[in-house]
């Protein structure tokens, strides 16, 4: 079969009435500007982009250096096409508006410009991930209140991993679709068209050395499936961690599995570990469209009415049947105490 690029899948999207030209050209770019991630993550050492930047983010997390630069290229890429009516990103506290002297269009962009950052300086797999909305009507400089919409809104959503090969997954809501970067070519082709997460699974992915903060019904959860065979689950489970979302979902993309990154006593005050509106959001959208599900452990994450730009939430998704079991567990223990 010959190979079908991202611009002409974009093509036939538009034709089939999916998508419109300007949310094209919004994909576009950013999967250009990922391009020119993927080159700088690949330089390592030799392009100077290894360590810290020396500055601290919104939330109050250390920047690396190829924080900053992906950051700063997505926002450049994004600026002058026309497309879009504002940004918000992990690395700002507040949405970046388009600057006066370039045209406006009518859709919002969110990003993590590098997701996974602690696995930069040891050459583990990153990735960007991003999430689109449409501006609301009549408004012409975008607040962070005009972001705050769930995530059952969102016209797109994606995420590119820089890993041994550079792969972008990408959905409108009718499917999840995976593209490989051609390096020689310097394009994006169809690699998997409508991926199926398998609904059963024997792999879970979690930092387990959070244990003994989890609340009772994860401790449960957990402890049955480390239990294996010889527990109530009658299986061995096996355990992967890489550290980077994106690595991590994208091998439940690949092969099924569960991610999970709950609730847990050090991070009870802030509400979770993972940003709803760049992280939870769009990787909740892409999983569901390929057939998995996404529960905060106790209501669908896409359903959630945001509060703040970089709201924090718990995050369990991946085979639907294995999120169904670990949710069930968390609304028994409420349903019980209340
Ligand atoms: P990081 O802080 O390195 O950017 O976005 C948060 C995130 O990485 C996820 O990519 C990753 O899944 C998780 O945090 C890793 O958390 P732990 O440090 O608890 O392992």
């Amino acid at each position: 079969m010959k190979p079908v690029s991202l611009i002409q899948f974009l093509i036939e999207e538009r034709r089939a009435g999916r998508i419109n030209a300007e949310l094209s050209l919004l994909i576009e770019v950013v999967a250009r500007a990922c391009k020119r991630i993927a080159v700088a993550t690949n330089k390592g050492a030799l392009g100077g982009v290894l360590g810290e930047a020396g500055t601290g983010n919104i939330q109050g997390e250390a920047q690396k250096k190829l924080d900053v630069i992906s950051n700063e290229i997505l926002l450049e890429a994004n600026a002058w096409g026309g497309h879009l009516a504002a940004c918000a990103s992990e690395e700002m506290e507040d949405p970046q508006p388009i600057p006066d002297m370039y045209p406006k269009g009518n859709h919002l962009l969110m990003f993590d410009p590098l997701d996974g950052s602690s696995n930069i300086d040891v050459n583990i797999s990153v990735g960007t991930i991003f999430s689109v909305l449409r501006c609301p009507d009549g408004i012409g400089e975008p607040k962070a209140e005009h972001f705050l919409q769930p995530g059952t809104t969102q016209l797109a959503a994606g995420y590119v991993v820089y890993g041994p090969a550079t792969v972008l997954v990408l959905t409108f809501g009718h499917g999840t679709h995976e593209f490989t970067l051609d390096r020689e070519v310097g394009s994006f082709i169809l690699s998997r068209r409508d991926i199926r997460i398998p609904e059963e699974t024997g792999e879970f992915a979690i930092n387990m050395s959070n244990q003994r903060h989890w609340e009772a019904p994860m401790q449960r959860y957990i402890g049955e499936l480390l239990a294996g065979k010889e527990g109530p689950r009658g299986k061995d489970f096996n355990m992967r961690w890489v550290a980077s979302m994106v690595a991590d979902v994208h091998r439940i993309v690949t092969r099924g599995g569960v991610f999970y990154y709950p609730l847990d006593a050090k991070i009870k005050s802030q509400g979770g570990k993972l940003r709803i509106m760049y992280e939870a959001n769009p990787m909740a959208f892409i999983i569901e469209q390929a057939g998995g599900a996404a529960t905060t452990g106790r209501e669908r994450i896409l359903e959630l009415q945001p509060t703040g730009l970089h709201q924090r939430v718990p995050v369990f998704l991946g085979s639907k049947k294995e999120v169904e079991v670990a949710t069930h567990y968390h609304l028994e223990a409420d349903g019980a105490q209340g």
